[in-house]
């Protein structure tokens, strides 16, 4: 579970150029907090987490995020 902005402060800090987007090579910059992510969605293969946005661009953004974790009832 976690708090929207607990949420938003994973997304900053995985967001390594902070474009507003977390992409497949930033999941991958950072195994630990991709673990997290993992949990709080429920998905756990990268590819399958950034294949939920229709935009096919490769990246999430903080709103698609919260998105899923809401929806997997991890969003307190
Ligand atoms: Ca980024």
């Amino acid at each position: 579970m976690a708090t929207e902005q607990e949420l938003q402060s994973l997304f900053n800090t995985l967001d390594a150029d902070q474009d507003g987007k977390v992409s497949i090579h930033e999941l991958f910059l950072s195994p630990g907090l991709s673990a997290v992510i993992s949990a709080e969605t429920g998905i756990s293969s990268p590819q399958e987490l950034l294949a939920l946005n229709g935009d096919k661009g490769g990246s999430i953004t903080f709103e698609e995020l919260k998105q899923v974790v809401e929806k997997a009832g991890n969003l307190n």
